[in-house]
């Protein structure tokens, strides 16, 4: 069995790059020699998780290769400018399958491991991912480095390397349970530790001033605390192009190590304890997607990564010759939401008290540096820091915030002389109950560019929450659409889909989304409809299979797969759907032998732990698929799923099985949105409201091609003015009525009526996401949907011209976009139009 001969035979062919080579032969040679030589198995005994380590080592070192020569043309280029992409999330998903695809060799790897009698796909699914990120702000970043690499721009993600990603979510009797992700268990063999470039991280203390050789006032930190930031490399390949950029996250260190190694200290427990306190850093994510936690360890999360990026940064550029008043013109680094925002003060602590710079030098070159993307309006979201949490563990910086916020409010004043409110609305400080700092109104202070995600974000961003901004720094706001990378989602998810479009209008489309426009012609052709929904079909009989194999639950391929993943929040309004699905089951115990689509509903989501009425609604699906699925009357028509542990890996299998994707959040909440983007792009018909990056998908592949509902931003913002009633249009609507009456009745809960009674309760009398407001629209849009289902033709034809039109979402766009109004860089670094 084992392969001896034949490695013997492939090496033996002249000319061959053993080393590095992307054929079968060397690609099992090298596969073999990390097997033998790097963790010392023989084939025959190799378990599954040692052929899943040698081959992504054997894929690694082809990474490393382009790597390197991407660092050599970098530092052939010293003029150029390198993106650092900082944010607190990056979740990157499995890295097997979507290296193969940029390195063009997924083929050659199935070959070569077949010879070895290993399935590839058994490798790939094997894989477990590293979940260090909650959801759409983790997964963007990840989409974008992985365009930075694609356009050849270089680039380094900058964050943290959690010892426990986000939670692995069980469902037990319909309850989430947390478990802890413990990623790292069988090793990870995509990255590479940088212990000879650690950083000290400093913490705490006081500052003192004193007189420097020159006469001059300086400030000088004395912590209490120091902790190491060790490096940890993954290397980012773009597709088929040669540029290899760099994740480079961090793992918490205690300093002192050696010290309590010797034995030579008293204290050895208390020596123990420091250090494991200073692991905790980075011991485990937050899991929060939208509200976030006060909490000092998160500031001390903060603080961690940013300190370690930018003097990663900086060491950099003075290696290569730089000056620190010329920072600005090697980096430009985004900030991810506020999450990195303590970078403003950091890099000006640097500036002035390392490296001497007069104050407004550094703050030019500071803000130059420097661009904030905003995520988020639900207020909840918008972080502040109390101030004497921060100055305790940030004593210098809260004076440098300080100076940056007098500077800040006398601007204000010669302005606006005599508005005080406005003064007060834009200070970094609020100074009402707890005084805090408010990290939104410091990164839009201490950035040259600040941009919302989609075209009604920015837009609300810019007449709401950040108005005053706007009115002071109007050259600085920008909208960027977010997008996600069609490599991962289309072309590995969906090898099927992707084969039928290269086929038919050539393989440039993953690079040129665009391209997919040559598709429209083939929505008219019966004969390329069939062979589309051939795809769709298999693609659902694969979810089919993992459905049945995670949940038990048995569902019919034919039927239509209405699917819902993403986080579980209110605003998303999973429930709405719920109220849908009850709806019809109540329509068919009314009359059983009506005439219904059949439909198969997918949720999937994880809730922040905390979050309780979250995790009820996840157990109001499973409820409600309790009630449904084997109700005799149903036949089998509905059927209600959780998805449980919704992931990057779980989606790459999700979306390409989809055929209606719901996007129904409250318009004016979803701030983008990019899981409606994946959906699209494999084929998924949407419903939606007029909300995030909807709007935009609407508006590219036609209104006529989109299944609209609900109220408008403007119409749900004058309802809650007007004094919006939920319970009144309860009393109008039977049907609706029936159903929440259904849910409170003790039906979905074996008689208890108290259980789902918070939920009810909190539609009735609350409502603040509209869910009463927009259920008669959502199910009167879902029988259009209904009716062009029974049209498979008129379907299929929709369905192709929505993946036709979705080019403008892939996040190379967005990349470009961010190159050319926020970083102005080009590839390999090149300065572009309006450069610093
Ligand atoms: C997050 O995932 C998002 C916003 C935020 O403030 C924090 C987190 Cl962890 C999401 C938005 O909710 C979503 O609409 C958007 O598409 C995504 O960020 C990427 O921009």
């Amino acid at each position: 069995m084992f392969p001896s001969v034949a490695v013997t035979e492939a090496a033996s062919e002249p000319g061959r790059d053993v080393r590095t080579g992307l054929d079968p032969a060397s690609l099992m040679q090298a596969v073999c020699d990390y097997l033998y030589y790097f963790q010392g198995r023989h084939p025959a005994t190799a378990s599954r998780n040692d052929f899943y380590l040698a081959t992504a080592y054997a894929v690694r070192d082809r990474l490393f290769q382009r790597g390197i020569q991407s660092l050599d043309a970098l530092l052939h280029r010293p003029d150029g400018r390198t993106v650092a992409y900082l944010s607190a999330e990056f979740l990157m998903g499995p890295q097997l399958a979507a290296n193969l695809v940029n390195l063009g060799i997924q083929d050659a790897m199935r070959e070569a491991l077949w010879r070895m009698d290993i399935r590839l796909e058994d490798l790939i699914e094997h894989e477990v991912e590293p979940g260090l990120g909650n959801g759409g702000l983790g997964r963007l970043a990840a989409c974008y480095l992985d365009s930075l690499a694609t356009l050849e721009i270089p680039a380094i993600g900058y964050g943290i390397r959690y010892e426990f990603g986000i939670f692995n979510q069980q469902i037990r009797d319909g309850w989430q349970v947390e478990l802890t992700d413990k990623w790292l268990h069988l090793g990870y063999p995509w990255e590479v530790a940088r212990p000879e470039r650690a950083v000290a991280v400093r913490y705490g203390g006081y500052t003192e001033t004193y007189t420097d050789e020159d006469g001059r006032y300086r400030v000088r930190w004395i912590p209490a605390e120091i902790v190491k930031g060790v490096p940890h490399d993954t290397p980012i390949l773009g597709y088929r192009v040669k540029t290899c950029n760099l994740l480079r996250l961090w793992r918490a260190e205690a300093v002192q190590t050696f010290d309590f190694e010797a034995f030579n200290i008293g204290d050895y427990a208390r020596a123990v304890e420091d250090q494991v306190t200073s692991e905790t850093i980075s011991k485990v994510l937050y899991p929060n997607d939208a509200s976030p936690q006060g909490k000092a360890l998160r500031l001390k999360q903060q603080y961690f990564f940013v300190a370690c990026a930018i003097e990663d940064m900086l060491r950099a550029h003075l290696r290569f010759g730089g000056t620190p008043a010329t920072f600005h013109k090697r980096w430009a680094a985004q900030l991810n939401d506020t999450h990195p925002t303590v970078a403003v003060p950091e890099l000006m602590r640097l500036l002035l008290d390392d490296h001497g710079l007069e104050w407004d030098e550094a703050w030019e070159v500071t803000q130059k540096t420097f661009g904030y993307t905003n995520h988020t309006l639900l207020p909840e979201a918008l972080e502040t820091w109390p101030i004497d949490l921060f100055g305790a563990l940030l004593p210098r910086h809260l004076e440098i915030v300080f100076e940056i916020n007098r500077r800040l409010c006398d601007g204000i004043r010669r302005v606006y002389p005599g508005d005080e409110d406005r003064v007060r609305r834009m200070s970094l400080i609020e100074e009402q109950g707890r005084r805090s700092l408010r990290m939104a109104n410091l990164a839009c202070v201490g950035s040259h560019a600040i941009n919302g995600v989609a075209a009604l974000h920015t837009e609300l961003l810019k007449s709401q929450v950040l108005s005053d901004w706007v009115a002071m720094f109007p050259e600085r706001f920008c909208n960027i659409t977010n997008g996600v990378t069609p490599r991962r989602f289309v072309v590995v998810a969906n090898p099927g889909q992707s084969k039928l479009i290269s086929e038919t209008i050539g393989d440039d489309w993953p690079i040129h989304l665009d391209a997919l426009r040559r598709l429209e012609t083939h929505a008219d052709d019966p004969e390329f409809r069939a062979r589309w929904r051939d795809v769709k079909h298999a693609n659902k009989r694969q979810l089919a299979a993992v459905i049945k194999e995670r949940t038990g639950i048995s569902v019919d391929p034919d039927s239509l797969f209405d699917i819902q993943v993403k986080r579980i929040h209110e605003y998303k309004r999973q429930h709405l759907n719920v109220l849908h699905i009850l709806t019809l089951y109540r329509r068919l115990k009314l009359n059983p032998d009506l005439d219904v689509v059949p439909r198969t509903f997918v949720f999937g989501g994880k809730a922040a732990p905390g979050y309780q009425v979250a995790k009820l609604i996840i157990k109001l699906v499973g409820a409600t698929g309790d009630l449904v699925n084997d109700d005799p009357d149903v036949r089998g028509r509905l059927k209600v799923v959780f998805f449980p542990n919704f992931s990057v890996k779980n989606g790459q299998a999700i979306y390409p099985a989809a055929d209606l994707s719901e996007q129904i959040s409250t318009a004016g909440q979803e701030a983008s949105g990019t899981g409606n983007m994946k959906f699209a792009l494999n084929g998924a018909l949407t419903i939606g409201t007029l909300d995030g990056a909807n709007i935009e998908i609407r508006d590219e592949v036609g209104a006529e091609n989109f299944f609209l509902f609900g109220l408008t931003a403007d119409e749900v913002r004058s309802a809650k003015a007007g004094g919006y009633a939920p319970r009144a249009i309860y009393e109008q609507n039977d049907e609706l009525r029936a159903v929440v009456d259904l849910i409170a009745s003790g039906a979905l809960a074996g008689g208890d009526t108290t259980l789902f009674r918070s939920l009810v309760d909190g539609l009735l009398w609350h409502d603040p996401f509209m869910v009463l407001a927009d259920y008669q629209s959502y199910v009167a849009c879902q029988e259009r949907v209904a009716a062009l289902w029974r049209d498979p033709e008129a379907w299929s034809r929709m369905s192709i011209l929505n993946v036709a039109r979705m080019g403008k979402f892939s996040s190379d766009r967005s990349i470009r976009d961010y190159c050319e109004r926020v970083w102005h860089v080009g590839p390999l670094g090149a300065p572009t139009e309006g450069a610093p």
